[in-house]
């Protein structure tokens, strides 16, 4: 029985999981680096604990020291929120060894699925259509070569174990895959570890649309639905939405009956998430799958009505799903903005001092916050500062009261994404649901480079 938890991260989603714990009557531990002395998640929990410095390696990365507190601390359970040690396999078994539950599926899962090329096999054995490319792993240039004319390019080169773009690259000719291979094998081989590559082809004007699943460790499981976030810069999200302006009710249930066989073929627990790209006739393709909760978790939960950290927690604590598949609907349109402190223009990070933030409010406005006034964004992780969730009957009352929101979001000291926000959910291609994977390079930075 879950009673304490430590939070093994930091921002608005130990914030985020603090808020559920304390209605669920959870106790609650924060641990976190002297650069986040004053962060408003070290208030929130019943306890804090310093970690030490501000690098990772030192703080929030540092499985030791997290360990040592948990010990310290007596707690039951460890939620390690996303990024981080959040699909970090060794240090979820180690949480089990040292008897604490890792809020999280089983780790030999979590390394399968860390690895995109064993993920590919898996979801292919379990039925899942993944995108065309190689079989297995590519281990020469030679023989990326010879597998390229079978693709056909464009094509993805994709570092196995990679993650926020790192070691992925479009190629578009024999030439550029020659060049691109060994570079993007040895920065995943630096970042990861692991310099292990294949190839896919590269769809164009797809969307990333991404099914939410929650299992049980009774073998239930069941899909709320999908999230569609296309919209990213820097291999980073920026705008999510829930449901799909795009795709079908038939295609909505064929994917969301897609995720919940393969979360079952792989005896997957807990919540997850399995990203599709869905090209222009609907067709769909397993990308990866999410061992975490993730950033946009809240535009499901608007339009579901549930809790997922809640779920997250029942379901750690062995507890059967009460929730029925056939009885789940959609409720209304959510759209969530990342707000981070970066150049709108250059979308390099800008940290610095935030005199004042004013989030707006209202009765269909959720704000996930990391700061307040009167606070220093530090240069040492990343930079979204907090989330703005707008819900409406409709996908168009949403966009016009985030456009609303937007407006009256007040953020003095630092730069910030927001002025990108704005011309991205004004755009007529937005409006009319064209929110492919080439919006912002068709949209919205032809956009900055003529004002
Ligand atoms: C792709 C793709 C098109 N074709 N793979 C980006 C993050 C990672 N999780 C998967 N991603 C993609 N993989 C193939 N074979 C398109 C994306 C993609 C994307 C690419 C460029 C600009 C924005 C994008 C947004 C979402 C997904």
């Amino acid at each position: 029985m879950i009673n304490k938890v430590l939070i093994a991260n930091r921002g608005e989603i130990a914030a985020r999981v603090i808020r559920t714990c304390k209605k669920m009557g959870i106790q609650t531990i924060a641990v976190y680096s002297e650069a986040d002395q004053k962060a408003p998640f070290v208030a929130l929990a019943d306890e804090s604990y310093l970690l030490g410095p501000p690098r990772v390696n030192e703080s929030y990365l540092n499985t030791d020291k997290i360990l040592q507190i948990a010990k310290r601390a007596d707690v039951d359970a460890i939620h390690p929120g996303y990024g981080f040690l959040s699909e970090n396999a060794v240090f979820a078994q180690k949480c089990r060894d040292e008897g604490f539950i890792f809020i999280g599926p089983a780790s030999e899962i979590m390394q399968k699925m860390g690895s995109k090329i064993a993920a590919r096999k898996t979801m292919q054995q379990a039925g899942v259509p993944v995108v065309p490319g190689t079989e297995g792993g590519v281990a020469s240039v030679e023989e990326a070569l010879q597998i390229a004319k079978g693709i056909g390019y464009p094509i993805m080169l994709k570092a196995s174990a990679g993650g926020g773009g790192i070691g992925m690259q479009v190629v578009q000719s024999d030439a550029e895959l020659a060049k691109a291979f060994a570079s993007n094998s040895k920065r995943a081989e630096n970042f990861f570890g692991d310099g292990a590559m294949f190839m896919e082809k590269k769809l164009e004007h797809a969307r990333h649309v991404e099914i939410q699943i929650l299992a049980d460790n009774d073998g239930n499981a069941v899909h709320l639905f999908e999230r569609e976030c296309s919209i990213q810069r820097r291999n980073q999200k920026v705008v999510e939405e829930a449901p799909s302006p795009f795709i079908s009710e038939k295609t909505r249930k064929k994917m969301g009956e897609t995720a919940v066989k393969a979360a079952k073929a792989i005896g997957y627990t807990n919540a997850g998430t399995i990203e599709f790209l869905v090209d222009e006739n609907e067709n769909f393709y397993f990308l990866e799958m999410n061992t975490r909760i993730q950033v946009e978790h809240a535009i499901t939960e608007e339009i579901t009505g549930l809790d997922i950290v809640e779920e997250q927690l029942n379901i750690a604590n062995g507890k059967a799903l009460t929730i029925d598949q056939d009885t789940l609907t959609i409720k209304g349109h959510a759209i969530e903005v990342r707000i981070y402190a970066e150049d709108p223009v250059t979308f390099y990070p800008s940290p610095g001092h935030i005199t004042t933030m004013q989030a707006p409010t209202g009765d269909h406005i959720r704000n996930e916050l990391a700061v307040t006034s009167d606070y220093d964004v530090t240069p040492f992780y990343d930079p979204m500062i907090g989330k703005l969730i707008v819900t409406g009957e409709t996908r168009q009352e949403a966009i016009s009261g985030l456009k609303t929101a937007l407006e009256s979001y007040h953020i003095d000291g630092i730069k910030t994404n927001i002025p990108m926000l704005k011309a991205v959910i004004d755009h007529d291609q937005f409006k009319a649901g064209n929110t492919t994977t080439a919006f912002v390079q068709e949209y919205y930075l032809p956009m900055i480079k003529t004002n």
